[in-house]
């Protein structure tokens, strides 16, 4: 008799854009923070419409340890869908190349089997930000943003965050957003559809210096948020979603 496949305990998500000069330094870090933390642990970084040589880095550096999509256009979010719908594990974590942890990846494999969204929130009273004030400011602005434009409860939606299984199953083929609000509407979705979710505090160092324009983001940002709105409030009778 052949035995049914199992999956893994855990997929970890990387998008990456134009990382070739960090990741010789980064991989290796991440590489090693799973097998500390997570045995058995399948690892994919997506990457798109880089114009370096993110990709062939990618292999070079992660070898048999790390799974390398590429696709043509620069979307953080088509690459995370991508990352999530190959996704083998009970869990999936989403990581960036510069913010990763092995004690989140812990905490989310100790999750009773209640809880279904675990997300790393800088904005728990009992988290470490050693970021800029600049970079927190922008954090503290995008949570206002979350509480008063969605309604939300969720404190943080940028960053270590972990879905399982069923509810990548479920939502991740109804999110329409794209770019950086792909993962904030997964999690509101998340949340409006009674999903349990948990936060936990972070600490927050940066492995390297900010290198995304706020100035662009804010608008984009609010314009996404409201989009995010109109799209989940139900409307005569329909379920919004
Ligand atoms: N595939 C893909 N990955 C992206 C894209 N833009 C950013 N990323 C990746 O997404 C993660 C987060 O991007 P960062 O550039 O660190 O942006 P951030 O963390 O929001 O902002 P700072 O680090 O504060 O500048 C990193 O792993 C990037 O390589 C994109 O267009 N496509
Ligand atoms: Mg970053």
């Amino acid at each position: 008799m052949i035995a049914a496949p199992v999956s893994r305990p855990v997929t970890i998500v990387v998008p990456v854009y134009n990382e070739a000069a960090f990741l010789p330094q980064a991989l290796p870090r991440l590489v090693a923070v799973l097998s500390e933390a997570a045995e058995d642990a399948e690892l994919i970084l997506v990457e798109n419409g880089s114009t370096d040589e993110t990709a062939a880095v990618a292999r070079r550096v992660g070898g048999s340890a790390v799974t390398v999509v590429s696709l043509p256009a620069a979307d953080y979010g088509a690459a995370m869908r991508e990352g999530f719908v190959r996704a083998d594990g009970d869990w999936v974590v989403n990581f960036d190349i510069d913010y990763f942890s092995a004690s989140f990846l812990r905490t989310v494999l100790g999750q009773p089997p209640d809880v279904d969204v675990v997300i790393a929130s800088k904005r728990d009273p009992s988290s470490e930000d050693h970021r800029p004030p600049v970079r927190r400011l922008a954090t503290l602005t995008f949570n206002l943003l979350l509480r008063t434009i969605l309604d939300s409860g969720v404190t943080d939606t940028h960053g270590m965050k972990g879905f399982r299984r069923r509810v990548v199953d479920d939502l991740v083929p109804r999110v329409v957003s794209t770019k950086d609000l792909f993962d904030t509407e997964l999690v509101i979705r998340a949340e409006r559809a009674g999903y349990r979710i948990v936060e936990v505090p972070v600490e927050v160092m940066e492995m390297r210096t900010a290198r995304s324009s706020l100035i662009k983001r804010v608008p984009r940002t609010v314009t996404g948020l409201f989009r995010i709105r109109r799209l989940l409030t139900p409307r005569d009778g329909s379920t919004g979603g």
